[in-house]
């Protein structure tokens, strides 16, 4: 199922010369000659941004400058996604690197609540603190096994990662202003990047809205697997909403509000909703927000490297999105027989994935490697993804198969 040629080193040769070509001056014609001359591998050429060039590109696809996508078969076997791995999705180009300068002057405004005002996240770090671990997975992983070829990235496995935050609980932080003011309906967070002049900001900003219960678990976070939060990954500051798609989790956090209403940016109004094939986005659709259980197989056979016939294990990642996870089947048949994989390594809580592992005989030929989660509401990944225009939230059990030739 894999379609995204896979070769590092080749890749890494390619991207080198790409740099080369436009340190000798050569502009884009040259570059595009160069990615001519480099077929078949020149989908996967694209050299990393500046702002994320410190991650790791063998273990990733840049779909482009603002869409990065972790390779399945560089998820590793331990629970947390490494930074240098995770992938990044920005709607808008991030902020200018200057906002980290000084992380502790940046601040956020908080509305809504009786007593409402600016903190900074100096003063932010003083009120409390809490890690918790959560699997950031954009809407839109998945969209690339949908056959009707939606707009967006292709996203295949990796628009997804488990990952460690620290920060202050949102509960906190409302009970330290005097709580709610009122019966708002609704947590709504708003993105700090400066937007250009003369367009409409509702066209363009980045501002989520989610149902107010969600605060009750969600965090402003400095923090990323134990390291100050990057550019990339949202710093200064970051909403974050466990169980919630990735666009929920507001990167440049500049406002934080109980609002009666969803939030009146096109964002929140008509992109992300499980909009009908064939219909317009409208507000009455449902918003995308919290997760499906979803699980997917991270190996063997998801890079390049043979598979022998013989004894192999079969691993991979599961999550409930809402729910802890209860059990995980994996089947070598492409979903004909099944056998409960044994849940590895350590359990970072209901928000978090679990890595799963299942010691099998391969014999050569093809085999489609699928896993299927259920949650601890007795509730089962689908095998079928549900259709919809824009490509989102593909939890399908099929659709994730990996195929893998043994000899
Ligand atoms: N301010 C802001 N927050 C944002 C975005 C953005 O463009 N701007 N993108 C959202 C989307 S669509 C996703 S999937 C996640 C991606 O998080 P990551 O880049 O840390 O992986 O951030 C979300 N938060
Ligand atoms: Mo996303």
């Amino acid at each position: 199922m894999e379609t995204t040629p896979h070769n590092p080193a080749r890749r890494r040769l390619l991207a080198g010369s790409a740099g080369a070509l436009a340190a000798a001056g050569l502009g884009a014609p040259g570059l595009a000659l160069a990615a001519e001359a480099a077929k078949p591998a020149a989908t996967a050429a694209k050299p990393l941004p500046p702002y994320a060039a410190w991650k790791d590109a063998d273990s990733v696809i840049v779909h482009s400058a603002n869409t990065i996508e972790t390779r399945r078969g560089a998820f590793g076997d331990g629970v947390i996604t490494p930074s240098r791995q995770l992938y990044v999705r920005n709607n808008l180009p991030p902020p200018d690197p200057s906002i980290l300068d000084d992380r502790d002057a940046w601040k956020v405004q908080i509305q809504g609540v009786k007593q409402p005002r600016t903190l900074t996240v100096g003063e932010l770090k003083t009120l409390g603190v809490e890690t918790l671990a959560t699997v950031l997975q954009c809407s839109g992983n998945g969209r690339g096994f949908f056959p009707h070829k939606p707009s967006g990235t292709p996203w295949e496995v990796g628009a997804a990662g488990c990952v460690m935050w620290t920060g202050v609980p949102v509960r906190t932080l409302v009970e330290f202003l005097g709580g709610v003011e009122g019966a708002p309906a609704y947590m709504t967070g708003t993105g700090g990047e400066i937007l250009p002049e003369g367009m409409d900001p509702k066209s363009l900003m980045v501002e989520r809205s989610v149902p107010r219960e969600a605060m009750q678990d969600a965090l402003l976070a400095w923090e990323m697997n134990g390291e100050p939060l990057s550019l990339a990954h949202g710093g200064p500051l970051r909403l974050i909403v466990p169980g919630y798609t990735g666009v929920n989790n507001v990167k440049y956090l500049k406002q934080l509000a109980f609002t009666a209403e969803q939030s009146p940016a096109k964002i929140q109004q008509t992109g992300y909703r499980l909009t009908p094939m064939g219909a317009k986005p409208s507000p009455d659709q449902p918003s995308v927000w919290a997760m499906d259980p979803k699980s997917w197989i991270t190996g063997p056979g998801a890079q390049d490297q043979p598979v022998k016939a013989g004894r192999a294990v079969v691993r991979g990642v599961a999550f409930g999105g809402m729910h802890a996870v209860k059990r995980v089947d994996v089947s070598i048949d492409g979903g004909k027989t099944w056998k409960q994989a044994a849940l590895i390594g350590p359990d970072l809580g209901k928000y978090a994935w679990r890595q799963f592992a299942l010691p099998v005989e391969l014999t050569a030929g093809q085999h489609v490697l699928v896993s299927r989660v259920e949650d601890s509401e007795g509730n089962v990944q689908v095998e079928a993804r549900a259709d919809n225009a824009p490509g989102y939230v593909n939890s399908s059990w099929r659709d994730h198969a990996l195929t893998v030739d043994v000899s």
